[in-house]
């Protein structure tokens, strides 16, 4: 995963900015890595076979393979990327501390219905909550658009090669959008259900949401998410009539991974859920704004 490479750095473009800053951008060395010999051995000793039949990559110091790196460069890598990311993040949270905003990070797979519900939310929440939304997307403006429909302030990151929002994009998509004080900012994460676990934006909480057409053991295939996740929207849930999607068993696996995780059954079509959706955002929105009043 792109923290222990620095995969995607250098390609971001935030909408109204010719973002550039080399310094900050350097790729983390994996370019720099080849063209040498090609130890195997000392280099692969991460391999484990499951019961004969698999391979697990993950099981070094990096807990991540990444070919002709070793694993305490991938940790070095790893150390310096998060390190400046959560140097950002500070930043962030700090700013948005003290102007009372109320900040999520909606994380999810492509596709899970994030745009949709963040529509749907506007729509229920316009003219009683000021509300501003980051996209975060690899290509295309699509969904900064779709949200500039309902009449919300929005604007698009592109990350190009990359697979997540950093918390240095998401500074500076701040500094464009301006949101306002006291004010919900929703951040809809590129679609990917591994990297953006591991970037803090600065963001109160980060918001996993799991489409039922995506099948119940996602928690347990990619853990890091629902670990880092305090709430789970379990989108999509006008279709379980026609799918064999155990609801329960879903449940019981995040909690597997992350015993204390909230979570709300929600259809962005047929409405199911989004009062206590939107009950919750209120209630963040509340302490938000009375810890920027102390
Ligand atoms: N049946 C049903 N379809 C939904 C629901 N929410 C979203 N969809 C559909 O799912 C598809 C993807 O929705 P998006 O909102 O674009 O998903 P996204 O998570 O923003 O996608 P990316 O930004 O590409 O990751 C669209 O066709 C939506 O109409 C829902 O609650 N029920
Ligand atoms: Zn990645
Ligand atoms: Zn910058
Ligand atoms: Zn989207």
């Amino acid at each position: 995963m792109c923290t222990v490479c620095g995969c995607g750095e250098g390609e971001t473009n935030i909408e109204g900015e010719g973002h550039s800053h080399p310094h900050e951008h350097a790729h983390g060395g994996l370019f720099h890595a080849h063209g040498h010999s090609h130890p195997h051995g000392s280099e692969h000793v991460q391999y484990r076979e499951h019961g004969g039949a698999g391979l697990h990559f993950g099981l070094g110091a990096a807990h991540a393979h990444a070919p002709g790196m070793s694993q305490s460069r991938m940790v070095q890598i790893e150390q310096d990327i998060l390190g400046k990311n959560n140097a950002y993040a500070a930043q962030n949270r700090t700013y948005l501390a003290t102007h009372g905003i109320f900040a999520i990070n909606l994380v999810s797979s492509p596709g899970s219905g994030k745009t949709t519900l963040l529509t749907r939310t506007i729509e229920r929440l316009q003219g009683k909550i000021p509300v501003a939304v980051i996209e975060g997307d690899q290509q295309t403006s699509f969904d900064a658009d779709r949200i500039r429909a309902t009449g919300a302030p929005a604007i698009q990151i592109n990350t190009g090669k990359g697979c997540h929002l950093d918390a240095h994009m998401v500074g500076h998509a701040m500094e464009s959008l301006k949101p306002a004080d006291n004010s919900l900012l929703l951040i809809e994460n590129v679609g990917n259900l591994v990297c953006p676990a591991g970037f803090d934006l600065g963001e109160a909480h980060k918001v996993v949401i799991l489409s039922v057409t995506e099948g119940e053991d996602k928690p347990l295939k990619y853990p890091d998410m629902f670990h880092a996740a305090d709430l789970m929207l379990l989108n999509k849930v006008d279709l379980l009539p026609y799918l064999n999607f155990d609801v329960a068993q879903c449940v019981e696996y995040a909690r597997r991974v992350n015993p204390g995780i909230k979570v709300i059954l929600t259809s962005a079509t047929s409405g199911e859920g989004m009062d206590e959706w939107l009950a919750w955002l209120g209630a963040g929105l509340i302490n938000a704004r009375s810890v920027a009043s102390t």
